[in-house]
């Protein structure tokens, strides 16, 4: 369940982080469709449980399979599913199978109203009792394979689903989302569930719903959120024939290298080169929601210069199931996205260049990381070739004939004449401005007949990026 049935040439998915189901459908209709976004992970869509000061984290805490949370209630989800698909962006919702809520003294009430007793694992909404949960046991050794399946993540209360029950509830859940029609699921978690389990639960599921037009059947896109740094016992291969699994590794590397600690020629072996999972079972990006909010390598919006020139890469090298990441302002760990005094979940507001102003980061309406999102529609399928260095932080390369990315990550310029690949005449970069009624407002670069063209990225330009491709001809 590999393929994420994307429409057209579209291939590039975002995540819409905590936004809300009504302002997701109004992105797909007037940004997400008419820039070429394939589709859309959605945050978690099943009621939680409620935790004081509103974290985002909650929504990993399950009371019940209620499709209601502070992003919209089941009527909001199925019209923006449905209005997303009308405009060729997919739906794929981050589902939670692992566990249910952790300890809550007392009785919990979450967003849809529905009671639960977490302490003594009682969710009568499903329901489910204790019985359908592996006893209680803390994770002290991740190479324990009992343990990181059987035991409680964070506390979490640790779902058994080897059990016919707990399989049937899982199925009907996500069937239901199906019904509705989604093209497919993030897998919360799923190191911590038996693969066999996951194969059985993945297996029984509906075909996707053809009235929103999916093919006949169309088996349901799957990517397991797998942490995998290639040192645990469980690793990535226990589900990569499931389905795409989430290659933390090509995060970690991407923002080494474009951090400087790694020079930028050795990305010319990127990918499985590199140990990553072959390129149609990894979901590649450069930060996700976790790994945003630690201290470390991986890139985050906080570093944009250079966040934008790994997204660059990111997108215009050809490996992977590319997902962008679009985040929220955050301090710290437990930031609650955008609300008001209601604690209710407010909408992004945009400047007159379209960028969100109040508390949205929306990396996806970065000039630099849309455009490089209709660079890899407009690549899609080609092969890279003429790959150049200067043997440290300056790259560049061709993708066939359509498209062409030159990378200047030292601290002095790059200027000199490569090989675009491209058909001679004059192109916009894509990068530094925008074609707009046949005009170019950024760099513009006249390629010769032999596909020659005088590239200029001066160290202390606004970006470290320069990408052309032959949707910009001007
Ligand atoms: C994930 N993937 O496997 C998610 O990507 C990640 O965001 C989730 O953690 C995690 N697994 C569970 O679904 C987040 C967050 C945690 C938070 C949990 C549950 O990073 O900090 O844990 O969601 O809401 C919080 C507290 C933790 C507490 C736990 C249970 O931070 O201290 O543990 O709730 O009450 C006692
Ligand atoms: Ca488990």
């Amino acid at each position: 369940q590999h393929n994420p049935h994307w429409w057209g040439n579209r291939n590039t998915i975002v995540h819409l982080f905590e936004w809300k189901w009504s302002d997701i459908a109004q992105e797909c209709e007037s940004f997400l469709g008419p820039r070429g976004f394939a589709g859309v992970q959605v945050s978690p869509v099943n009621e939680n449980i409620i935790a004081a000061g509103r974290p985002w984290w909650e929504r990993y805490q399950p009371i019940s399979y209620k499709l209601t949370t502070r992003s919209g209630n089941e009527e909001e989800f199925g019209d923006m599913v449905r209005r997303c698909n009308d405009v060729g962006v997919r739906i794929y919702v981050d589902v939670l199978l692992n566990h249910m809520s952790g300890d809550f003294d007392g009785v919990a009430v979450g967003t849809a109203g529905t009671e639960a007793e977490p302490r003594k694992k009682s969710f009568p909404g499903v329901p489910y009792t204790a019985q359908d949960f592996h006893p209680t046991c803390e994770i002290t050794d991740w190479n324990d394979h009992f343990q990181v399946q059987q035991c409680e993540l964070v506390g979490l209360k640790d779902l058994d689903q080897s059990s016919d029950w707990v399989r049937s509830k899982l199925i009907e859940f996500l069937d239901h989302l199906i019904e509705l029609g989604v093209a497919g699921f993030r897998v919360d978690a799923a190191k911590h569930m038996a693969s066999e389990d996951l194969e059985y639960i993945y297996s029984s599921l509906s075909n996707l719903n053809i009235d929103h037009g999916f093919p006949h059947n169309s088996r349901p896109f799957i990517f397991q959120e797998v942490i995998d740094h290639g040192h645990e016992t469980v690793s990535r291969d226990e589900y990569k024939d499931l389905g795409a699994v989430t290659e933390f590794r090509f995060s970690e590397e991407i923002g080494n290298a474009f951090r400087g600690n790694n020079a930028l020629k050795w990305l010319q072996s990127w990918g499985t080169g590199w140990g990553f999972l072959p390129s149609g079972q990894a979901l590649t990006f450069v930060d996700n929601h976790d790994n945003q909010r630690d201290a470390g390598a991986v890139l985050n919006y906080k570093s944009p210069r250079q966040y934008k020139m790994a997204t660059a890469f990111h997108l215009a090298y050809p490996y992977g199931i590319s997902r962008v990441m679009s985040s929220f302002a955050f301090d710290d760990h437990d930031t609650p996205p955008p609300q008001d005094a209601q604690e209710r979940i407010i909408s992004p507001e945009f400047d007159e260049d379209g960028a969100c102003v109040n508390g949205w980061i929306c990396e996806h309406r970065w000039r630099q990381i849309y455009a490089m999102v209709g660079f890899k529609n407009a690549v899609r399928d080609t092969e890279i070739t003429g790959w150049w260095d200067n043997g440290d932080n300056q790259i560049s390369f061709c993708r066939g004939n359509k498209g062409f990315l030159a990378i200047n990550n030292n601290l002095y310029d790059l200027s000199q004449d490569l090989n675009t690949c491209l058909p001679a005449g004059t192109y916009c970069d894509v990068i530094s401005g925008s074609l707009i009624d046949g005009s170019c407002t950024g760099k513009s670069v006249t390629v010769n007949e032999n596909g020659y063209g005088y590239i200029h990225i001066g160290s202390d330009d606004f970006d470290g990026v320069l990408a052309l491709h032959v949707d910009a001809k001007v």
